[in-house]
């Protein structure tokens, strides 16, 4: 006997996006900012719908993407920023905030809530996982919350 199958269809039409980014690490996060909006676009979204909100640093991140999962203005919020280990001397706690942060923000809210922030020990190592050489996390953020609000709408 098959289960049924339960997942996500990659449509992105009639959806509202919020995508967060931080200003650390600018040129590196406004190439995740570019994927996502690829990904968003390619997937049929609009223009219109898609809000940016720009926050100082990652630690920053959470509190905002809880307020506008909770707003109800959006269906899904997209994370992105990029924390280096070489430049961070508490890298671990910027990290872990973020992280933490998000996945309690994503409970909270019962709203898509996507971690799109490269942590990585180099600006080399960012610069491949933000476009260069090892995908973007922006796109892939954003294809991720593209599912899942198709699979949570297919839940209620
Ligand atoms: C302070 C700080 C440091 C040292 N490094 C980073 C980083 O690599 N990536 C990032 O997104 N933010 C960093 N920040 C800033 C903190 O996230 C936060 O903005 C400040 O501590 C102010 O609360």
């Amino acid at each position: 006997m098959q289960p049924i199958v339960h997942q996500g269809k990659l449509n992105a039409a009639g959806f509202r996006f919020a995508i967060i980014s931080s200003r650390w690490n600018e040129p590196l996060t406004m190439r995740l900012v570019e994927g996502a909006l690829d990904a968003l676009i390619r997937l049929g979204a609009d223009e219109s719908a898609i809000e940016h909100f720009r926050v100082p640093g990652s630690f920053e991140i959470p509190p905002l993407a809880r307020k506008l999962a909770a707003a109800g203005r959006f269906d899904a919020v997209i994370c992105l920023g990029v924390i280096i280990r070489g430049e961070t001397p508490h890298f671990e706690y910027v990290a872990s905030c973020a992280a933490t942060g998000i996945a309690q923000a994503a409970m909270e809210t019962g709203v898509p809530i996507t971690f799109g922030i490269v942590t990585a020990e180099t600006v080399e190592q960012a610069m491949d996982r933000a476009g260069l050489k090892a995908g973007n996390k922006g796109f892939e953020a954003a294809l991720a919350a593209v599912e899942l609000v198709n699979l949570y709408h297919e839940i209620d």
